[in-house]
């Protein structure tokens, strides 16, 4: 694969549900050899250090039982410019912090993608679909609301305006088994795609990664990948809040990974929502640090550029 400038944003994001520890996320990745791990694959690394929220208000027509919304609202903003802004430099990789921080992360990368006339592909990795808005959320947790958000969905008030939504029909959604009742009615009325355990393991997941990535192929799409660590079964992956059993294996993630590197399409990275607190001596955070080396070109062996589908 072709040697990538890889901009490591640190965005130590707590806010997104009360269960406190994903904030200690960056540090873990930097621990764990993440830096060394792609400038050993051949790429130029940069980290940014880690991003503070901006300063927020609360919109009085947020529901009061939205959790912390204010700092969400916070790095919203500042996740949407530094995001942009990194786009510009190289491929961004945003260590979270837990997935609230893909609201600024993906609109700001949909903001790059739309300025330079590329329409914006996303790829959710994912146990849950984070379709949520802050009305339909029972939780309160706004860690499921990014892909409603970034999405276009209304009620998201006090947050940045979405100059640039993703196009329901250019996100897929893989390891999908918990789905509220309420997220489950909006994604069967969007284009959005997804494919739930069940359908992994009739199919596999090669075959619907691969479809999804011809369309990004076919549309000059920018990619971005969100990699909930909870898309992993929690037996390899302990360190997350919302473990839900029946995940990824470590063999399906690296295959899905590897693919992503194959087709040379990624774009922009989302790392969230690992809990180093609730780790086992470091093996998520190396788990999470070994996959985002899958998706930039470590190998076995190479194989021919794009040799799926
Ligand atoms: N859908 C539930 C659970 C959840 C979403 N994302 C995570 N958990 N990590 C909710 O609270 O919205
Ligand atoms: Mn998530
Ligand atoms: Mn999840």
């Amino acid at each position: 694969m072709t040697t990538k400038t890889c901009i490591l944003v640190g965005a130590p994001v707590d806010s997104g549900k009360n269960r406190r520890g994903c904030l200690m996320g960056p540090d873990a990745y930097r621990t764990a050899g993440l830096a060394e791990a792609l400038s050993g694959l051949g790429h130029d690394v940069r980290d940014m250090g880690n991003l503070t929220p901006a300063p927020a208000e609360l919109h009085p027509d947020m529901p009061g039982h939205v959790f912390a919304a204010t700092q969400t609202v916070g790095w919203t903003a500042t996740l949407m410019q530094a995001g942009e802004a990194a786009m510009a430099q190289g491929l961004p990789i945003f260590l979270g912090g837990d997935h609230s921080l893909s609201l600024g992360s993906v609109a700001g990368v949909a903001a790059h993608a739309a300025a330079t006339g590329r329409p914006q592909f996303v790829l959710w990795l994912d146990a849950h679909s984070d379709f949520h808005t802050p009305q339909s959320t029972a939780s309160g947790n706004l860690h499921g609301t990014p892909l409603g958000y970034v999405t276009g969905r209304e009620g998201f008030h006090g947050f940045p305006e979405v100059r640039h939504p993703v196009a329901q029909e250019n996100i897929c959604i893989l390891g999908l088994r918990s789905v509220d009742m309420a997220e489950r009615e909006a994604l069967q009325q969007s284009d959005i795609r997804y494919h739930d355990m069940r359908a992994i393991d009739e199919q596999g997941i090669a075959a619907p990664l691969a479809a999804f990535l011809d369309d990004v192929a076919a549309a000059n799409g920018a990619l971005h990948v969100s990699l909930d660590v909870d898309f992993l079964d929690p037996s390899f992956a302990p360190a997350v809040g919302t473990t839900v059993p029946g995940g990824a294996t470590i063999r399906e993630a690296h295959l899905v990974m590897e693919m992503i590197s194959d087709s040379g399409l990624m774009t922009s990275l989302d790392l969230v929502e690992l809990n180093p607190f609730l780790d086992d001596r470091g093996r998520t955070a190396q788990v999470m640090v070994d996959l985002a080396a899958s998706a930039l070109g470590r190998r076995v062996f190479d194989r021919p550029t794009r040799a799926f589908s």
